[in-house]
């Protein structure tokens, strides 16, 4: 088989996860735009990512986050959603969006505070199990802002009684995703800051416990695709929150700011034969889309990794190792770089024309007619919102 036709096979193959919240309204702190046309219910967020899917070919799956995507019958959502030809993927706990949490969630010197956050990541277990979900991700604002303000060793014990018990809730096929981040809302410490701090907490908990790499978590100038490679080594790289960022956590469209950075990771996952779904990884979007219209947002998101894929899975791989091993530096460099500056969008085109999708999702989105549709349908209520 030629690299372009295993690249093909490959690519007809990969899934990517939506975010349930890149649908609502969103904003920063100083301000949350609103769009027209906006989902007022989890149930319409999933009709909006069920457009994605319908023509990108790619991305049948949603994560939810609780409570914003709270409902009183999760295996009723499922069958929405499979209605709408998706399914349901990973269930993202909150536990920083509550008064309660100011000095932390599961790590606050509170008892009562981390009896009520972890009793909010079991009930994200009980809702996985409802939704046939494999996957329940935990990330925790929880961290402090002055030296001196609380114990960074006892937050450590309070977050592994917290994780144990969460873990002993899993059904042997469920996985914790424990996502990392540097900081933010925390200024000074954060309680799981990096890939090193959740990795040992993963490593402690189990195999069902695996590490969620968020582009968007890291220092700047943080080699990216050094810890997908060594977690992929260890066997715990569970998923990405794909997004891009020029300075924090911006949350833009993945492959937008630095699009050789995500390059340069999927050339990692093709590597270690993990791009398609029965690798167990999950790559997802975490993405908000504040002053872009949402649904086009996330087909271009999906179409930026396909082609980092694509451009990842023609790379002549036994010229790359062949120039490596011989010491090769500039030859081993330029087999990457030529194939990162192939255009794959005639390949991705082909691809979507052969499942028969139009070859231009964006084109054709915008041509359906959903968004004056659905402007039109959800005039009145209360469009959803990050956080709502
Ligand atoms: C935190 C985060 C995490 C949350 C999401 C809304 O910054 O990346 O994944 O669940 O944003
Ligand atoms: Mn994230
Ligand atoms: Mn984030």
């Amino acid at each position: 088989m030629t690299n372009r036709a295993r690249a093909a096979e490959i690519l007809g193959a990969q899934e990517i996860e939506l975010p349930s919240w890149a649908f609502g309204n969103s904003g920063t702190r100083f301000k949350v735009f609103s769009q027209s046309g906006v989902p007022r219910t989890p149930e319409e967020k999933i009709d909006d990512a069920a457009q994605v899917h319908a023509f990108t070919g790619a991305a049948p799956i949603v994560s939810l986050h609780i409570p914003w995507d709270k409902v009183d019958d999760y295996e009723k959502l499922a069958v929405h959603a499979a209605d709408r030809g998706v399914r349901i993927g990973a269930i993202n706990a909150n536990v920083f969006q509550d008064d309660d949490y100011m000095l932390g969630s599961v790590t606050s010197p509170d008892p009562k505070v981390r009896r009520k956050a972890t009793d909010h990541l079991l009930e994200c277990v009980e809702i996985a199990n409802a939704t046939g979900s494999r996957d329940v991700k935990l990330w925790f604002a929880d961290g402090t802002n002055y030296p001196g303000q609380d114990s960074i060793r006892t937050r450590q014990d309070r977050l592994a009684e917290a994780l144990d018990e969460v873990y002993a809730a899993l059904r042997p096929d469920q996985r914790i995703l424990l996502e990392y981040k540097l900081f933010e809302p925390s200024f000074y410490t954060t309680d799981v800051p990096d890939w090193g701090t959740s990795y040992a907490h993963c490593l402690r908990l189990g195999e069902k416990a695996v590490v969620c790499v968020d582009t968007g978590h890291h220092a700047p100038g943080t080699n990216i695709e050094f810890i997908v490679a060594f977690l992929l080594r260890e066997n715990k790289l569970g998923a990405f929150d794909f997004n891009s960022r020029f300075y924090a956590d911006d949350d833009l469209m993945v492959g937008a700011a630095d699009p050789f950075q995500i390059f340069r990771i999927m050339h990692e996952i093709v590597q270690a034969g993990a791009t398609t779904p029965d690798s167990g990884i999950n790559f997802m979007l975490d993405q908000c889309h504040n002053i872009e219209p949402k649904i086009p947002a996330q087909i271009r998101s999906v179409m930026n990794v396909q082609e980092a894929t694509a451009k990842a899975l023609l790379v002549d791989a036994d010229a790359l190792t062949a120039a490596q091993v011989s010491g090769d530096v500039l030859g081993a460099n330029a087999v990457l770089m030529d194939a990162y500056n192939t255009d794959v969008r005639p390949l991705l085109a082909e691809i979507r024309r052969n499942g028969g999708l139009d070859p231009d999702p964006l084109e054709a989105f915008s041509r359906s007619g959903y968004l004056d549709r659905v402007t039109e349908a959800r005039k009145d209520g209360v469009p959803a919102g990050w956080g709502a």
